[in-house]
Parts: structure tokens; C-alpha cells; sequence
């Protein structure tokens, strides 16, 4: 595999850029090599600077859905350009995607777009602040929310590449009002709720988690964390940057039947450029400026440019309802490919990861939502659990694939994406690679 551009790339990069990349993970620390610079993408296909192609899983980290550059959102993109980058005045398209949002989330009845997930949950979390008067939030061990400072704390995503819990820079009062419960583990909210009672303002979750590898919840779990919000005069915050019309079109609350008070949108509702969304509940929701007193403002919020991306995206979506289930079809096929090599798979929709597990027993199930795994058998609930895999068996085996042409994401605790660009045949080309790497990493 020819890397010359690449590396010359990586090295002018680590001249200016911290570690020579704009988002850590990106780094390709965690496996052991350089990263490849990208030069462009096609439908499932990457090509990288010395001409090589990867077979995509990565997607962006979610918001290739489609694949990349589909035609229909590039067209719409380009048209929007021709008319002015950003105005810093409303648009009509804002009023269509929000009706768009709505349409696919019913519990949204009053939005605002924002430009990045981070941001989306950082106001999601002052507005529950706002509305209910309290300060402390829960969240879970292994959910990552971005990067904003009180969401910083036992973090997933690149935090966990790192193994790194908490950053530094965050000032510990900062740290103080977040607490944090496990993952799938009713108890331990329970507890936090009684020790903090009358003061908790939101529990912030990602329905399915992908930010710790996948990891779905446990039958009950988040109906748990519904009731126990509303007996506690907390909200629920679904942190959706990552399921939102990926899971179904009505993102975790369609796919859980689980409804919350604030929802959070990244990736996806983009359409691939830099445009998030946070909304809810219109009493809540009527806290945020310049109707309440929750400040939150943004130069570039609304980008005309980014919602033409947003809107096309979302109406591909729902033109074509027998999109989840395609991808639905062709990520279990992958899951099984993992399964049978004897790995642990966590899966929900389109988004699967596969876990190197020490001593794993094909005996052992692993979980989905409708709580499949064996009776008495292990399966990756939470942080612990994902801490446990062998990050060096995880580094082998992408690089193992990443040499077959196949790009998964560079580290054990991200999710894998399946889009609607990865055709039947190319799943099964997938599928004979994972059968070759991880056999090649037994012998
Ligand atoms: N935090 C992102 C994955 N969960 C990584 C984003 C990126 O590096 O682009």
C-alpha cells in the first residue's frame, strides 16, 4: 500500500496541528500507524492521497447514511452556494427542516439548530437547567455528549481511545455538578436520585450507546429512566447526535418506543456538513432566548449551505421507508460474520460493534435490545465491561483490515456504520474479510 503523500502529509500536519489532526481519534494512535489523508469519497468508497481505496465504515462517524456524495445532496448543495454562504438572517429553509424534524420526531415541537453535536447537548443541558431551577445532571459512564466541559467526565469516544476518564482543563465545580451512573444499571441512577434529591435537573443518555462501542439497552432500561425522571421532577435528555435518523427515521424514541423531553440531533440531520439541533418539549423549549431566559446564539447556526444539506438528506430518508430495513438486513449480516469468528457483537440497526473480549465464549451472547444474549452468559453492558476488551487484538485486526481495503474506525470504542451505499455484494466481501483478519490474528 503505497503512503507517500499520506505521510508527507502527517508530518507538515504535526508541524501546526496538535498531533496533526482536527478530532483526536483521527490519529490512528490507538492502532499503531499514521493516519491516511483523505483526497475524496464516492458513495461507499474513500480514496486517500496516494490513490488507495477503502471500503468505508466509518461514514464520517454517522452522518453518511447515504454513503458519500450522493447526487441529489450534492446538487442541492451546490445550488444552495450559488445563492450566498451564510447570512446571519433566517432563511425558509430553516423553517423546513425544523417541520422536517418534527415530522420524523413528533416529541420535537420546538427546535433550534446549532452547528455541532457538542453544542446541541451543551445547550440541551443549560436549557434543562433553566427550566426546572436545578444544577446537577447525570449522565453514564462511557456516554460521550462532545466535548463541552461538564460533559467531559467518564467520558467515551476519544477519551476512552485514550484511557484518559476525564479531561484536563475542566475546572471541578465544573466536574462537580455532573454524576455519573452506570450504563444499564437501574441501581446506580436510583441511588444518585436519592442522594441528590430536588436537585437533579436531567439525566442526559445516549439511548443506544456508540461511543463506547455499541451498546444497546437493556429491556427496561431506558423505560426505567423515563419513570424515574418524571417521579423526580428531572427531565430526560436523549442524546441522539448519533441514533437520530439512523436508528428509524424517528431516531431511539421510533426504534424504543422510549419518549424524552429534549432530544439532540448532529450527523445525520447535517447531511454532512456542520449542523446540529437540539428541541423538545415547547414549554421547555419556550426557555430558550428570545422567548426565555436560556441564552444560547450562534453566527453560524442555521447555515443555509448546511440545511440544504440537512433537508435533502432527510427527504431521501423518508421517500424511502425500505431504507432501515435494508441497512438493518446488511449490518445483522455483518454481526454474524463476527459472531461466527467467536467474537462478542453488540448491534442496533446500522450501527454494530465487534468487542475483543478476553477469554469471550461463543457461548456467551451479546446483547441487543431485545436482550438476546444467553442465559447466564456474558455480553458489553457498560464501561467496564467495554474496558475489559484487548485494545492490542482490536489494533491488529484493523489494521489487518484496513490492508484488505476495509476501513472500520480506529479504535475499539467506536461504532461501525452500515450505509445504504454498501451494497449486498460488498457486505459480503466485508463479511469474507472479517473471516480472514480475525482467522489471521489466531494463528
Ligand atoms: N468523537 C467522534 C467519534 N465519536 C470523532 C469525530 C471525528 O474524529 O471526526
Amino acid at each position: 500500500m503505497e503512503k507517500r503523500k499520506s505521510e508527507q502529509l502527517f508530518n507538515r500536519a504535526q508541524q501546526l496541528i496538535p498531533g496533526g489532526v482536527n478530532s483526536p481519534v483521527r490519529a490512528f494512535r490507538a492502532v499503531g500507524r499514521h493516519p491516511f489523508f483523505v483526497e475524496r469519497a464516492q458513495g461507499p468508497w474513500l480514496i486517500d492521497a496516494d490513490g488507495n481505496r477503502y471500503l468505508d465504515y466509518v461514514c464520517s462517524w454517522g452522518p453518511g447514511i447515504l454513503g458519500h456524495a450522493h447526487p441529489k445532496v450534492i446538487e442541492a448543495v451546490q445550488q444552495a452556494c450559488e445563492k450566498g454562504l451564510t447570512f446571519g438572517a433566517p432563511t425558509a429553509g430553516e423553517v423546513e427542516l425544523a417541520e422536517l424534524i418534527q415530522a420524523c420526531v413528533p416529541d420535537v415541537e420546538l427546535v433550534r439548530l446549532v452547528s455541532s453535536g457538542t453544542e446541541a447537548v451543551m445547550s440541551a443541558v443549560r436549557v434543562a437547567r433553566g427550566f426546572t431551577g436545578r444544577e446537577k445532571i447525570i449522565k453514564f459512564a462511557g456516554n460521550y455528549h462532545g466535548h463541552s466541559d461538564g460533559l467531559l467526565v467518564k467520558a467515551g469516544s476519544g477519551l476512552m481511545t485514550q484511557s484518559v476518564p476525564d479531561s484536563a482543563g475542566v475546572p471541578a465545580g465544573y466536574a462537580a455538578s455532573t454524576l455519573t451512573a452506570v450504563y444499564n444499571d437501574e441501581e446506580s441512577v436510583s441511588r444518585l436520585m436519592e442522594e441528590n434529591r430536588g436537585q437533579v435537573a436531567a439525566v442526559v443518555v445516549e439511548p443506544v450507546a456508540a461511543n463506547m462501542g455499541v451498546v444497546p439497552p437493556k429491556p427496561g432500561f431506558l423505560e426505567f429512566l423515563r419513570r424515574i425522571t418524571e417521579d423526580e421532577g428531572a427531565l430526560l435528555i436523549f442524546d441522539e447526535v448519533i441514533t437520530g435518523f439512523r436508528l428509524a427515521l424517528g431516531g431511539a424514541t421510533e426504534y424504543t418506543g422510549v419518549s424524552a423531553d429534549l432530544h439532540t440531533f448532529g450527523k445525520i440531520v447535517g447531511g454532512g456538513m456542520p449542523l446540529a439541533a437540539y428541541g423538545g418539549r415547547r414549554d421547555i423549549m419556550s426557555c430558550v432566548a428570545p422567548l426565555g431566559a436560556v441564552y444560547q446564539a450562534g453566527t453560524l447556526s442555521g447555515n443555509p449551505v448546511a440545511v440544504t444539506a440537512g433537508i435533502t438528506t432527510l427527504k431521501i430518508l423518508m421517500e424511502d421507508r425500505g431504507i432501515y430495513e435494508r441497512l438493518d438486513c446488511r449490518a445483522a449480516k455483518l454481526a454474524e460474520a463476527y459472531r461466527q469468528e467467536g467474537l462478542a457483537v453488540n448491534r442496533a440497526g446500522s450501527l454494530l460493534s465487534a468487542f475483543f473480549v478476553p477469554g469471550w465464549d461463543s457461548a456467551d451472547g451479546a446483547a441487543d435490545r431485545t436482550g438476546r444474549q444467553k442465559e447466564g452468559g456474558r455480553s458489553i453492558e457498560n464501561y467496564e465491561d467495554a474496558c475489559g476488551c484487548d485494545t492490542q487484538a482490536f489494533a491488529a485486526y484493523f489494521n489487518r483490515m484496513l490492508e484488505r481495503g476495509i476501513f472500520v474506525a480506529p479504535s475499539q470504542f467506536e461504532a461501525m456504520f452500515v450505509s445504504d451505499a454498501h451494497t449486498d455484494a460488498l457486505i459480503e466481501m466485508t463479511c469474507e474479510a472479517i473471516r480472514a483478519s480475525v482467522r489471521q490474528g489466531e494463528t
